[in-house]
């Protein structure tokens, strides 16, 4: 997979030199390249941002050095590829779709990504309307929170993409035991010693009954998702739950309405 990332702050993405992402860069699973937008700004002073039109605070960032950004990692300068193959364009913004891992797996599929950091109060429109000409653009956000720019929310991103590659991740059947793989958060985690301060690992873990580890292991993901994201659960389809899974639920206070599973009433 070809990522480029674009950013005024380059240095900021030095970390996707190291770790899973850095060594997967270097097995040539990656091919991640950071570019300085200011790189792309010609006039005297190399500026990427001025004033708003229509007043307002702070400053918005310029459009013609990220055309000439984004145009360098396009295969011919303009000639639109057919608009299914053209690279997506992950633009981090407050306002984009919230980031999440259906749309990471989605992501990882991509032959070629490009993120645009915005700083300041944002990139001037007409780049989104020129550049939705030659890349699928995606306006993504973190969550509902505000960073001063794009750059740690494409650290998060690359990450969260980077390692549902094939070949990035050593064993990948941690992948499928992870939190969110099942709509539901992970099960806890244990290791030795199996009595540490007075703190004891629950004793079902200790012995080899792999059947009861399983259902443990569940009924903790359902209790972890009810009691730290409700909304996860409430509408959840019955049928795609077990038997077990029910009866845990139930433990819990849920009940089944239209074959959907609905949170105790406060
Ligand atoms: Cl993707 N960018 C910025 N600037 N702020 C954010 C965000 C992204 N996601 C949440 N807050």
């Amino acid at each position: 997979m070809r990522i480029d990332v674009f950013s005024i702050f380059p240095e900021y993405l030095a970390a996707l030199d190291l770790s899973l992402i850095g060594k997967a860069r270097q097995k040539g699973l990656l091919e991640v390249s950071v570019h300085d937008l200011r790189d792309f700004a010609f006039d005297r002073h190399r500026s990427v941002d001025d004033t708003p039109y229509g007043g307002g605070a702070g400053m918005v960032m310029k459009p013609e050095p990220w055309a000439l950004a984004l145009t360098s990692v396009l295969p011919d300068d303009g000639a639109a590829a057919e608009p299914d193959s053209r690279p997506v364009l992950v633009v981090p913004s407050p306002a984009g779709r919230v980031f999440d891992q259906a749309l990471a797996y989605e992501l990882a599929e991509e032959e070629h990504l490009a993120f645009a950091c915005g700083r300041y109060e944002g990139i001037d429109e007409r780049v989104l309307e020129w550049a939705a000409e030659r890349f699928r653009v995606m306006p993504v956000s973190l969550g509902d929170y505000v960073l001063n720019g794009g750059e740690v929310a494409v650290l998060a991103m690359v990450e969260a993409i980077g390692r549902l590659v094939p070949g990035v991740i050593g064993n990948p059947m941690s992948l499928v035991e992870e939190s969110h793989s099942d709509g539901l958060l992970e099960y806890p985690v244990y290791t030795k010693p199996a009595s540490w301060r007075g703190y004891d690992v629950p004793e079902v873990l200790l012995g080899g009954n792999h059947a009861a580890i399983e259902a443990f292991r569940r009924e903790e993901q359902l209790r972890r998702t009810a009691s730290r994201r409700p909304e996860m659960l409430d509408g959840r389809d019955a049928a795609d739950l077990s038997r077990q899974d029910l009866a845990v639920a139930s433990g819990l206070g849920y009940s089944v309405v239209d074959g959907k599973l609905r949170p105790p009433a406060e």
